[in-house]
């Protein structure tokens, strides 16, 4: 029976998931819940995970929510190809190192940095306040900094010389402010060429598959009627202005 898959793809954690299933030939049955139309919120959606967030999965009974969490899951589950969450102690360690450090550092500023470049100048029908955009930039810009010096180094990948789960973890994250229009790798050639080979490594077929929905975004969100953004505003407003 194959695993079934909750994901809305606007989500960077369940673009992590989604590819690692797919490169792996780990079979699964895609199901969307349409964040945007609250689809999170409804019944059939609470049975699989109440904490009403995407992405979750269920094996049969089994019902899993946390990205990080499925990713292992499944990496054991299906025995993937070691390098993705190495046996080896210490290299698995630098992996779960990245993937605890990353949830309020990249994704929490990268998801920032998209909320209020896209989905909060709708939400408000105007823009953001400069200073707001530019403390956001300064905690991102620290963030980048740190996934440079501290988890890239002059590796290849963030465990080494082969991809893992922390670098796939890391890419979809840090495409979130991309799709919102920031170039964040100009000026950072480490970053890049780690881009580059993660990019290359996936397959450039599944990775722009997977980033299809977030590219489009900015049209999708600029088209989209008004009130159906409005339920989101009093958490808006509370974790980011
Ligand atoms: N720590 C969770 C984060 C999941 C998460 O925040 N998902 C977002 C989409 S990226 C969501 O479902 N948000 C819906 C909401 O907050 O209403 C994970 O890694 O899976």
């Amino acid at each position: 029976m194959s695993v079934q898959l909750y994901v809305d793809m606007f989500s960077q954690p369940c673009r992590s998931v989604y590819i690692f299933c797919k490169k792996n030939n780990i079979p699964f049955e895609f199901k969307d819940v349409a964040l945007f139309d609250g689809e999170h919120f409804g019944d059939e959606f609470g049975k699989i995970n109440l904490i009403r967030k995407v992405p979750a999965i269920k094996d049969g009974d089994f019902c899993l929510a946390e990205s990080i969490a499925i990713l292992q899951y499944l990496a054991e589950k299906y025995k993937t190809p070691d390098f993705w969450y190495p046996a080896d102690l210490q290299k698995r360690a630098r992996v779960n190192e990245y993937m605890s450090w990353q949830h309020m550092a990249i994704r929490w500023h990268g998801s920032k940095m998209f909320w209020l470049r896209v989905l909060i100048p709708k939400i408000l029908g105007k823009a953001v306040p400069q200073d707001k955009l530019d403390a956001a930039l300064e905690d991102l810009n620290g963030s980048l900094k740190l996934l440079e010096e501290k988890f890239i180094q002059d590796k290849p990948f963030i465990a080494g010389d082969q991809i893992s789960l922390a670098d796939l973890v890391a890419i979809v994250e840090v495409m979130q402010p991309v799709a919102s229009g920031m170039d964040v790798f100009e000026g950072r050639p480490k970053l890049s060429a780690w881009r580059d080979r993660v990019q290359e490594t996936i397959g450039k077929e599944l990775f722009d598959e997977a980033h299809e929905k977030i590219f489009a975004a900015k049209e999708t969100v600029a088209t989209m009627d008004d009130s159906k953004l409005q339920v989101f505003k009093p958490k808006v407003m509370r974790l980011f202005l």
